[in-house]
């Protein structure tokens, strides 16, 4: 097409093509970011990437909404609230979740299979040393993927940011502990996930792993449903104890029901936040930078030990 009649060129706006004008500024929606979004973030910082895993409804984004609760408070884990290219995709997440909607049991929407804006961040500073801000991103998968993934080890291999995260958190619902009809079939789903993760080879010797018993509210005068959960526990310990590299266990209320006083909306994030900005695959288990057997190992090791072998004059 001719210059002069590229600028001639009426733009119909009717057949949907808008005119480009210069003069608009993208600003950010606030919303969660998708992986390309993201990369703004992690292309300049370091950034460590906490998954939430588990079944659908067993309160995954009801925990990211708690965290976004206790920054509003004070700091949390020693840590305080120091930004958010995600804010507005916070407060959905909170609104509903709110104390203040004076609702008895709390309520949350369904996160959305596919959703591809499912990363939000975190910008955190230790209350001791703030000048050296960390930041996170926290990534909501729906439910449904991971059901998927409990059934198929290519499914598995399938769940976005699963090979990335740095922690892997699966969530095994508090509400069916205290239920005989659903208990059981909570602890299979719960194994089978880390199994197929395992198979899928996308958590392994490396890998950190918490497992949280949610809706601890539901749970804490129950002996029945806390001896279930030792059970739980023992039986992750058995099987994958020696296959993964470190695996912890935690309760958490996350938006406890209001009736339950003794438990404040976010019991049991204080204790666990804080290895989440501190700890990673890299920090916890260093590879040998000349160690020659790197099997199973990320680009990133390839690229440290490489990296070391030319600063110390080696040729490849
Ligand atoms: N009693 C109680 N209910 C909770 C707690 N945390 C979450 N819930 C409720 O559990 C339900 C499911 O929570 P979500 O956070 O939406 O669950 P999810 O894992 O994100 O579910 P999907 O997005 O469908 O995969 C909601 O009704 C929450 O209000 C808690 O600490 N105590
Ligand atoms: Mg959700």
């Amino acid at each position: 097409m001719s210059k002069e009649l590229e600028e001639t060129q009426e733009v119909d706006i009717d057949d949907g093509v808008e005119a480009e004008d210069d003069s608009l500024i993208d600003f950010y929606s606030g919303d969660a970011l998708s992986v390309e979004e993201s990369r703004s973030i992690s292309m300049s910082s370091r950034v460590q990437l906490i998954l939430l895993a588990g079944a659908v409804d067993c309160g995954k984004s009801s925990l990211i909404a708690s965290l976004f609760h206790c920054f509003q408070n004070g700091p949390l884990g020693g840590y305080l609230f120091a930004g958010s290219r995600t804010l507005v995709g916070f407060e959905r997440r909170c609104h509903k979740a709110r104390v203040a909607s004076n609702r008895d049991t709390p309520t949350m929407d369904r996160t959305s299979f596919g959703e591809k804006r499912k990363l939000l961040h975190l910008k955190v500073a230790q209350k001791s040393n703030p000048s050296t801000p960390k930041h996170l991103f926290f990534a909501d998968v729906s439910g449904e993927s991971f059901e998927d993934a409990i059934n198929s080890v290519d499914d598995c291999a399938q769940v976005p940011l699963l090979r990335r995260s740095d922690h892997f958190v699966l969530l095994v619902d508090g509400s069916k502990m205290i239920d005989l009809a659903f208990r059981q079939n909570a602890k299979k789903e719960a194994l089978l996930l880390l199994q197929s993760c395992i198979e899928s080879n996308r958590l392994g010797e490396r890998s950190l792993v918490d497992v949280i018993f949610s809706k601890y509210d539901l749970f804490v005068h129950d002996d029945t449903a806390l001896n279930f959960i030792e059970s739980i526990k023992s039986a992750i310990k058995g099987r994958f104890g020696d296959l993964l590299g470190r695996i912890r266990f935690s309760n958490i209320a996350a938006i406890p029901e209001t009736g339950t006083k003794a438990i404040k909306l976010g019991y049991g994030l204080n204790e666990i936040f804080p290895s989440w900005v501190e700890d990673n695959p890299g920090s916890y288990f260093p590879i040998e930078l000349y160690n020659e057997n790197l099997e199973g190992c990320c680009e990133f090791d390839y690229f440290g030990r490489n990296y070391a072998r030319r600063e110390s004059g080696i040729n490849e």
